[in-house]
C-alpha cells in the first residue's frame, strides 16, 4: 500500500498477503451490510481491508441521529440472522427500536466479530481504477493513500448520500442549520426555539413530533403530503416471541418472502369483499401498525389504483378525523400519487401534531418558497422567521453513493458516464465494463422495498460464494455479459410497469433530485423470487457471467428471466393443473376445457352496467356483451374481440380482462362473438368482426358512447383481428377508428420466426398449440 501519509493502520494482519496486492477485497462502507461482508470474506480466508467515512461503524445509523428516528420494519425481522448465538445474546427492547440502540447493536457485531481491524475510519473513498493488465483495483481514498485489490466491493448504502439544500439562498441563514441525514453527535436542544423542518418524508415525519415537543414554535414545509400510519410501537412484540419460538422458520420465511420479512400476504382482492368488510380490514390496519398491514389484507392495492384508492381514501379520512382544523387536514392528505408509490411512513403522533398551538403547516404547493433569506424563509405569501432550519430533505437514493466515487472500469470507461441514462446492472450486483466491482444491494435488486437486513444478507452471500467459486476455480476476473445486464433491466422495468410506482415522482424513481433520469431503481419482482433467480443463476453455472483466468476465458451467456411475474405466476398455475394440451383434443372438447378453466378465475371488478345483446354479423345474429363504467357517461366507445385462437372463447370469456379494462379506461367495452373456425374458417371471423365494428360505430351514441370514431381492442387471436379490421376500414374509408389497443396479438403466421421459436417448447402458447390454431383458422 502506497501513501502519502505516514500515519497508516496494520490492517487485517490475521492473514498474510498472497498475491503481490496490498488486499483480496476492498469494502466500501461499514454499516450492515459492510459489516456483514467483512464477517463472511474473511470467514473464507481473504484479506480485507474496509473504508468508512466515518468514525465508526453503524451506516444508517450512525449519521442518522435526528431525534425520533427509529427502524420501521419490525426489530426482529430487522437484524442479522447468519448467527444464531448472535441472535439469541441480543435482546431488543421495542418493537421498533431506536437509532440509538439500532447503533449499540451494530457496534456489539463490530466488537463481537473483531471487525474494526479490517476497518479505516474516517477514511473516504474518492476513486478506483481498474488495472486490465494486472486484473486490480486500484483505490484512492481520502488520506490519499492508493490501495490495490482483486475485487472491490462497494457496501456504500443505498440512503447514504444527502441531498443538498436545494432552496434558493440557503447558505444565507445565520441561524442552525441541521439535515436529519448528518445529525450532530451532541444534543440538539430546541427549547425556546423558533424552528423551521423543510420535507415530509420519513425522516421529517419521524422528527416532527419530537422537535415540537421542545420548540417554541414549529413551522412545517411540505411540498409532497405522505400517506403516514400509526407506529403502534410498543415494548412487547409478538414479533419477538415468534422470532425465539422458532428462529430458523421465522427467518426462512423472511427470507422467501415478497418483501424480506415476516408476514402474510394477502390473496384476495379488494372488490371480493363488500365495503364494510373492507373498512373493517383497513380498520385493523390501522391498529396493527406495519408498514406491509395494507398488503396482508388485500392483493391489488399494488396493481389496482380503484382499489389503492381505497385505501388512501380511508386514510385520508382518518387524517381529517385527527387533525381538528380542516384546511391543514386538507393540506396534509396525500391525492397526487397512489399509496405506497412513494414510502409510506410509520409514525408516532405526527398528524396529532400539528393540532398543537405553535405547529404550523405551510403547504408549498399553495404558496411555492421564494427563498430563504438571513433570518429565515420566504415564500411567495410571507416572511418566517427561523432560529434553525432543519432540512428533512432526503437522499440521492440507490446511485448517489456510487457514482459519488469516480469509478473507472475496463479502458478508463467512466460509471458515471455509463449510468448517465439511469443504472445498468446485472441483478444489482455488478454492471458490465466494471470487472470484479460488486454492489450489495444495488439497483436493480429488491434493496429498498424490502427488509434491508435481508436483502444485505443474501447478496453478501452471494457475493462471497462467488469469490469462493472463483478461488476454487483459479478465476482471476468475473463480469456479467451484455445480453445478461439488458435482459435484467428488461425485467426490471417489465416488473415496474406491472405497478404504479412509475407513475409517481418518488426517489424510487429518481425523481427527487433534479437532472437524474427517471427510471424505477430498485427491483418489485419479491424477495422470494429475486433469491430463487439468483439460486439459479449460479445453479446453471453462473449465467449471464463472463470469467477469466490463467486457464482462459469462460463465458456462459444467457438470460436468467423473460418471464413478468405475473405471467409467471399464472403459467405455474397452470402447470400444476396438468392439463392435456390443448391441441390433442377436438375442438369442442378443447373449448369446454377452456372454459372450465375460466369458470376458476376471480371475477373482475364492478363495473357501472353490463347488457347482454345481439349484433347482426355477417352471416346471422351474434351475441355481444357490454361493459359500461360506473361514472356518468357519455364514454369513448370500444369493440373487443376475445382471444382463443380463433377456436376458443366466445363474447363473455375475458369477462375479467373486459372488466378490468373497462373500469381502467373508463370506456364502454363491447365485446362481441365472431364465428369459431370449426363452424366457418377464415375469413369468417375477420368479416364478423368487421360487421361488429360498422355496428359498434354506427350505434355507439345509443350505447351509451360519445359522438366519436370508436376504438378497436383485442387480445391474442383478437387481437389480430383487431388489427385486420383497422387495416381493412382504413382501406374501406371507414368506418374511421380512434385507435388499437393490441394485446399480445398474433401478428405472424410463420412458425419459424420470433416468439414462436423461443417460447416453441414454454407452456400452454408453444408452437404446436399455435400451428394447431393455425390450422384450424385457415385451410
Ligand atoms: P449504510 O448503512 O448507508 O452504510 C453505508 C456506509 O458507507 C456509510 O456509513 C457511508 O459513510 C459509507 N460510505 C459511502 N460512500 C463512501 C465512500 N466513498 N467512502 C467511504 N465510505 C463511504 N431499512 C430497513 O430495511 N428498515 C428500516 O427500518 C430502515 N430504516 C431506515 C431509517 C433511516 C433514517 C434511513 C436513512 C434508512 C433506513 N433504512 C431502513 C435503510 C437503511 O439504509 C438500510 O436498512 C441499511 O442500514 C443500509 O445498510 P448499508 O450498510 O447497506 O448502508
Ligand atoms: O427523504 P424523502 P427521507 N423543497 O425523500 C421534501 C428511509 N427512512 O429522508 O416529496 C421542499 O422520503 C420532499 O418533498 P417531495 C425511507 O426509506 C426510513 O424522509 O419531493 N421540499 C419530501 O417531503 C425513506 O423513504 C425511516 O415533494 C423538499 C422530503 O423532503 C428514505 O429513507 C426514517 C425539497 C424528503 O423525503 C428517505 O426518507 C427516515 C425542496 N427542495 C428515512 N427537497 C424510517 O422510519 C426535498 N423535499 C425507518
Amino acid at each position: 500500500m502506497s501513501t502519502a501519509d505516514t500515519d497508516t493502520q496494520t490492517l487485517d494482519p490475521t492473514t498474510p498477503p498472497n498475491t503481490g496486492l496490498d488486499t483480496d477485497v476492498v469494502v466500501v462502507g461499514a454499516g450492515f451490510a459492510g459489516l456483514y461482508l467483512i464477517h463472511k470474506l474473511r470467514s473464507i480466508g481473504l484479506r480485507v481491508v474496509a473504508f468508512e467515512g466515518a468514525d465508526d461503524v453503524g451506516g444508517t445509523w450512525y449519521w442518522n441521529r435526528y431525534p425520533g428516528a427509529r427502524c420501521d420494519v419490525p426489530t426482529a425481522d430487522y437484524s442479522y440472522s447468519f448467527d444464531p448465538e448472535l441472535e439469541r445474546d441480543w435482546q431488543w427492547s421495542e418493537k421498533y427500536a431506536t437509532q440509538p440502540e439500532i447503533l449499540r447493536y451494530l457496534q456489539h457485531v463490530a466488537d463481537r466479530y473483531d471487525l474494526r481491524t479490517s476497518i479505516r475510519f474516517g477514511t473516504r473513498v474518492s476513486s478506483a481504477a481498474w488495472d486490465g493488465e494486472s486484473a486490480t483495483w486500484n483505490i484512492i481514498t481520502s488520506d490519499g493513500t492508493t490501495t490495490t485489490s482483486r475485487f472491490y466491493v462497494m457496501a456504500t448504502g443505498c440512503l447514504s448520500m444527502p441531498k443538498a439544500a436545494e432552496v434558493a439562498g440557503a447558505e444565507r441563514f445565520q441561524g442552525d442549520v441541521y439535515f436529519t441525514s448528518t445529525w450532530p453527535h451532541d444534543v440538539v436542544d430546541f427549547t425556546g426555539r423558533r424552528v423551521a423542518v423543510i420535507g415530509t418524508g420519513s425522516s421529517g415525519v419521524q422528527s416532527i413530533p419530537f422537535i415540537a415537543e421542545e420548540a417554541s414554535q414549529l413551522t412545517v414545509f411540505q411540498r409532497t403530503p405522505n400517506f403516514s400510519m400509526p407506529a403502534r410501537n410498543g415494548p412487547l412484540p409478538e414479533h419477538l416471541a415468534a422470532l425465539a419460538a422458532d428462529r430458523e422458520t421465522f427467518r426462512e420465511t423472511a427470507r422467501w418472502s415478497q418483501a424480506g420479512m415476516n408476514i402474510p400476504v394477502a390473496e384476495q382482492r379488494v372488490d371480493q369483499v363488500d365495503e364494510a368488510e373492507r373498512l373493517r380490514r383497513y380498520e385493523e390496519v390501522w391498529q396493527e401498525g406495519h408498514l406491509l398491514a395494507p398488503s396482508s389484507k388485500f392483493s391489488d392495492l399494488g396493481v389496482n389504483p380503484v382499489a389503492n384508492d381505497t385505501f388512501a381514501e380511508f386514510v385520508r379520512n382518518k387524517i381529517r378525523a385527527t387533525v381538528t382544523d380542516p384546511a391543514t387536514a386538507e393540506a396534509l392528505c396525500p391525492t397526487d400519487h397512489p399509496f405506497g408509490t412513494k414510502r409510506p411512513c410509520l409514525d408516532s403522533g405526527y398528524y396529532e401534531t400539528f393540532n398543537l398551538p405553535h405547529v404550523t403547516l405551510v403547504n408549498l404547493r399553495d404558496e411555492p418558497f421564494v427563498g430563504i433569506t438571513e433570518t429565515g424563509i420566504d415564500t411567495t405569501r410571507g416572511s418566517y422567521e427561523f432560529d434553525a432550519i432543519v432540512y428533512a430533505t432526503g437522499f440521492d437514493a440507490m446511485t448517489g453513493a456510487i457514482v459519488a466515487v469516480d469509478i473507472a472500469g475496463r479502458d478508463g470507461r467512466q460509471l458515471a458516464d455509463r449510468w448517465s441514462n439511469g443504472p445498468h446492472t446485472y441483478l444489482g450486483l455488478m454492471t458490465h465494463g466494471f470487472p470484479n466491482l460488486f454492489m450489495i444491494t444495488g439497483p436493480g435488486s429488491p434493496s429498498v422495498l424490502s427488509n434491508m437486513a435481508t436483502s444485505i444478507e443474501q447478496h453478501v452471500d452471494w457475493v462471497t460464494d462467488c469469490l469462493a467459486h472463483m478461488t476454487d476455480h483459479q478465476q482471476l476476473t468475473i463480469e456479467p455479459t451484455p445480453l445478461a445486464e439488458h435482459a435484467w433491466g428488461v425485467h426490471v422495468d417489465d416488473c415496474a410497469a406491472l405497478t404504479m410506482f412509475p407513475q409517481t415522482d418518488s426517489w424510487y424513481m429518481g425523481a427527487n433530485v433534479p437532472g437524474k433520469p427517471r427510471v424505477m431503481l430498485p427491483y418489485i419482482g419479491g424477495v422470494g423470487a429475486y433469491r430463487q433467480l439468483c439460486t439459479d443463476v449460479v445453479d446453471q453455472g453462473y449465467l449471464g457471467f463472463r470469467f477469466q483466468g490463467p486457464a482462459g476465458e469462460s463465458v456462459n451467456d444467457g438470460v436468467i428471466t423473460r418471464l413478468q411475474p405475473d405471467v409467471r405466476m399464472v403459467l405455474e398455475f397452470l402447470e400444476t393443473l396438468a392439463l392435456p394440451p390443448f391441441e390433442t383434443l377436438p375442438p369442442a372438447d378443447a373449448r369446454a376445457m377452456s372454459e372450465a378453466i375460466n369458470a376458476e378465475r376471480p371475477t373482475g371488478p364492478e363495473v357501472g352496467e353490463i347488457i347482454d345483446g345481439t349484433y347482426p354479423a355477417a352471416d346471422g345474429e351474434l351475441a355481444y356483451r357490454l361493459y359500461r363504467p360506473p361514472t356518468p357517461g357519455p364514454h369513448p366507445i370500444v369493440a373487443y374481440y376475445h382471444g382463443g385462437g380463433w377456436v376458443l372463447g366466445s363474447a363473455t370469456s375475458d369477462d375479467p380482462t373486459c372488466r378490468d379494462l373497462c373500469v381502467r379506461s373508463n370506456a364502454i367495452f363491447v365485446s362481441v362473438d365472431y364465428r369459431h373456425t370449426v363452424d366457418a374458417k377464415f375469413p369468417a371471423a375477420v368479416n364478423d368482426a368487421m360487421a361488429a365494428l360498422r355496428w359498434v360505430s354506427d350505434h355507439a351514441v345509443e350505447l351509451g358512447g360519445i359522438d366519436q370514431p370508436v376504438a378497436v381492442c383485442g387480445w391474442s387471436a383478437g387481437g389480430n383481428l383487431a388489427a385486420v379490421v383497422s387495416q381493412l376500414a382504413r382501406d374501406a374509408g371507414g368506418p374511421p377508428i380512434a385507435g388499437q389497443v393490441l394485446i399480445t396479438p398474433v401478428t405472424n403466421t410463420d412458425t419459424t420466426q420470433g416468439s414462436y421459436i423461443e417460447n416453441a417448447e414454454g407452456y400452454v402458447l408453444t408452437r404446436s398449440l399455435m400451428e394447431w390454431f393455425l390450422d384450424q383458422y385457415v385451410d
